[in-house]
């Protein structure tokens, strides 16, 4: 309960801030797009990681005030750079309000940001826990231009047949296993099998949680589009990345 007090004083005082993490091409090896993730660098006791502090927004309700802020300033920050596409992620319990999509197109129109330079990443829980409504929320947001992502695939059930079912214009493959293809064979096997298959869907395959050469070099061989990781870079403060978009550019 503490925490949560903090977290609804922290929106009312602006405390929150959003960072970038950039998301490469893998052939041009150019920036092509940034995931928003949410910062709380909390006084006096220094910053509170976005998984702990996302569980109590999520469990409090708070997540809906957070997720509005989170995506208003990303687009705010974004605007400007017509060239960066721009994925923000969404928690299952956003997608409970009926009104959702209807928010994202206000926030949108207030921002003056293009809803084909957005992609909205959704994990598989959310597709889990109400499929009809993902389906309807995911046409929806499809119809206005939006992207939809399913991210940390490789996780949990994560299931190919979530790929056809569901719309989904982008699958991002989990740190986790996208992690292991420079030592570990079968999940290497896994990574390039789901390459693949969702590549032959049409999707764009992004791998994440890129941290050396060689998993860059094994995961551009294996047909991803994408590329994210600290290899590339952390997530920056929007002046911080505007100076590594010069140099990628
Ligand atoms: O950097 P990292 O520690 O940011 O993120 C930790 C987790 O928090 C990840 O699973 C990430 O998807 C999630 N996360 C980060 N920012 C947001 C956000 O704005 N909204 C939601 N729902 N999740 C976020
Ligand atoms: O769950 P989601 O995929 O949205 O979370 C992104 C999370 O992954 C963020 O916490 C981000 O800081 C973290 N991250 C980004 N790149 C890397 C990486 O190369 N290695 C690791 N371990 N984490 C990363
Ligand atoms: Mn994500
Ligand atoms: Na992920």
């Amino acid at each position: 309960l503490a925490i949560e007090s903090q977290i609804r004083s922290g929106l009312d005082n602006g405390e929150f801030d959003v960072w970038y993490q950039p998301i490469i091409d893998a052939r041009s090896q150019k920036m092509v797009s940034v995931e928003a993730l949410v910062r709380w660098p909390r006084r006096p006791d220094g910053a509170l990681a976005p998984d702990d502090f996302i569980t109590i927004a999520e469990t409090s309700g708070l997540i809906y005030g957070l997720g509005q802020f989170v995506l208003r300033r990303a687009c705010q920050d974004l605007e400007p750079y017509s060239d960066l596409k721009l994925s923000v992620n969404i928690s299952p319990a956003q997608f409970r309000d009926p009104e959702f999509e209807e928010k994202v197109a206000s926030v949108l129109a207030m921002t003056r940001f293009p809803p084909t330079r957005l992609q909205l990443e959704v994990t598989e829980n959310y597709v889990l826990e109400n499929p009809e409504r993902a389906r309807a929320a995911i046409n929806n947001l499809k119809m206005l231009g939006i992207a939809v992502a399913l991210d940390d695939f490789g996780t949990g059930y994560s299931s190919i047949g979530y790929l056809r079912r569901f719309n989904f214009d982008t699958i991002k493959i989990d740190k986790s296993l996208a992690g292991l293809v420079d030592n570990d064979d079968q999940a290497s096997a896994l990574v390039s099998g789901t390459i693949r298959i969702a590549s032959a869907l049409g999707m764009t395959v992004v791998a994440e949680g890129v941290e050396n050469e060689k998993q860059m070099k094994l995961l551009r061989l294996a047909g991803c589009d994408q590329l994210q990781g600290f290899w590339y870079s952390q997530p920056l403060p929007i002046e911080a990345l505007k100076a590594l978009r010069q140099q990628r550019h």
